[in-house]
């Protein structure tokens, strides 16, 4: 009889058939989440997790590692075929390791850098005051222009007056193409480094669903678990313009992953990222990822024409950044807790000149990946543009004071109020039929 995990740990199994039920019975609209395929799931639960193989394929410090050099090099060579790079690194554990190792290996501590501010859609590692990118690092954050759209202008003038060492590209909640060949005429200009962090959209790359940054970047970084559809893990990549920049940049990469930042890599997430890309450079997958941003702009078009505005009034990619502020400031943890009783899974977030936090942002940030593996196309994306509208309009009547007692109050009052919603109720009832239609993990046992 199969293994069991339920016969053997009660208590943990039982949470994960009910977070495996919340995901098949709702619709997961975090852009940056997906659903992996059975063969990514099968690698992340092998045998592999046992390895110990610190040190790089064919030069480890542990012994017994042939094969999983074997895993290691299929994942690189798979990885450079997929972004046309000269240089791959599979081992950094995730995204936020990742760019910090490309600190390591291109600049000194206190060297100046730059990023796009993250309550304008920038990443935490992008040198955010808080991140370790603006403690060890000095952070000039570049900022969108009202209109959502990144400020060329701005970061030019930066860039001339700090001459800084790095400057990334990507971001983290932005709805639009991203400009590689802009920034890369900038961060030429005055000799930085452009790194440029597709985590978001490394997917929508490999498929043709936007462009690359390869000719224009000197290192890329992704993490593997969005768009992309594998494992939760980073990889780092150094360009031909990269190698031409500087030829020891590879060389640098790989000393700052290991020895500088981590020990030992996970080789069963290794072997589950080789899984994905392999998945990835499959024809089907261009046909996925053009039904992400299909589905991306459809439902941006259900959303306006059900009166909600967003920011930049549209999408390029695969998210979506909804503006709540014509119903005022600081409501998007109101919208982002009815969607989530209703069975809609989105992230609250800040949007461009942000009149309130990050922790009470204005926005809500969505998107179609993971729906787009269910299956789903144009029709339902109109359908849950409408339930969305829906909602939000039932519930931006909630305030959200600057006070914190009064904060505190409000959403208090909101939470009880919320749970016996009747418009949510019946439309978390539809959520439900809809994701019937759609089946997920269908024959899964724990
Ligand atoms: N947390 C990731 C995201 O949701 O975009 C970024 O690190």
């Amino acid at each position: 009889m199969a293994f069991s995990l339920k016969d053997y740990d009660v208590e943990i199994a039982e949470a994960m058939e009910r977070e495996l039920r919340r995901q098949q019975t709702g619709l997961e609209m975090i852009p940056s989440e997906n659903f992996v395929s059975e063969a990514v799931l099968k690698a992340m639960g092998s045998i592999l997790t046992n390895k110990y193989s610190e040190g790089y394929s064919h030069k480890r410090y542990y012994g017994g590692n042939e094969f999983i050099d074997q895993v290691e090099d299929i994942a690189i060579e798979r990885a450079k075929k997929a972004f046309n790079v000269e240089h791959v690194n599979v081992q950094p554990y995730s995204g936020s390791p990742a760019n910090l190792a490309v600190y390591m290996a291109t600049c000194k501590p206190g060297d100046t850098i730059m990023g796009l501010n993250l309550t304008d859609g920038g990443h935490l590692t992008h040198g955010w005051k808080v991140s370790a990118s603006a403690i060890f690092y000095r952070s000039v954050p570049y900022h969108a222009k009202p209109d959502g759209y990144v400020d060329f202008e701005e970061l030019r003038k930066l860039a001339l007056e700090h001459k800084p060492k790095l400057i990334w590209c990507g971001a983290t909640a932005y709805p639009r193409e991203i400009e590689f060949d802009k920034f890369a005429e900038i961060a030429d200009e005055v000799g930085a480094y452009l790194a440029a962090d597709i985590a978001h959209i490394s997917g929508l790359i490999i498929g043709g669903a936007h462009k690359s940054p390869a000719e224009y970047a000197h290192i890329i970084t992704t993490t593997t678990h969005k768009t992309l559809r594998g494992p939760r893990g980073g990889i780092i990549m150094v360009t031909r313009k990269g190698v031409e920049k500087d030829p020891e940049l590879a060389t640098k990469i790989n000393k700052a992953v290991f020895p500088g930042l981590q020990g030992g890599p996970h080789d069963h997430t290794t072997a589950a990222i080789a899984i994905a890309l392999g998945e990835a450079l499959k024809p089907e997958f261009r046909e996925y990822t053009a039904q992400i941003v299909k589905n991306s702009r459809a439902l941006a078009e259900s959303l306006k024409n059900n009166g909600i505005k967003l920011v930049t009034d549209g999408t390029d990619n695969h998210l979506l950044l909804i503006d709540l502020t014509p119903f005022g400031k600081g409501k998007g943890l109101f919208v982002q807790d009815a969607l989530d009783l209703a069975g809609i899974t989105v992230n609250k977030n800040t949007i461009p000149a942000e009149p309130s936090s990050p922790f009470y942002p204005s926005g809500i940030r969505l998107g179609t990946p993971a729906l787009t593996t269910r299956g789903m196309k144009e029709a339902e994306m109109e359908t849950i543009g409408s339930w969305i509208a829906e909602i939000i309009k039932n519930v931006t009547k909630y305030e959200m004071p600057d006070d914190k007692e009064q904060r505190r109050a409000a959403i208090d009052r909101f939470k009880t109020e919320i749970k016996d919603n009747k418009k949510v109720q019946r439309i978390r009832k539809k959520v439900g039929r809809l994701c019937k239609s759609f089946p997920l993990y269908k024959k899964m046992k724990l």
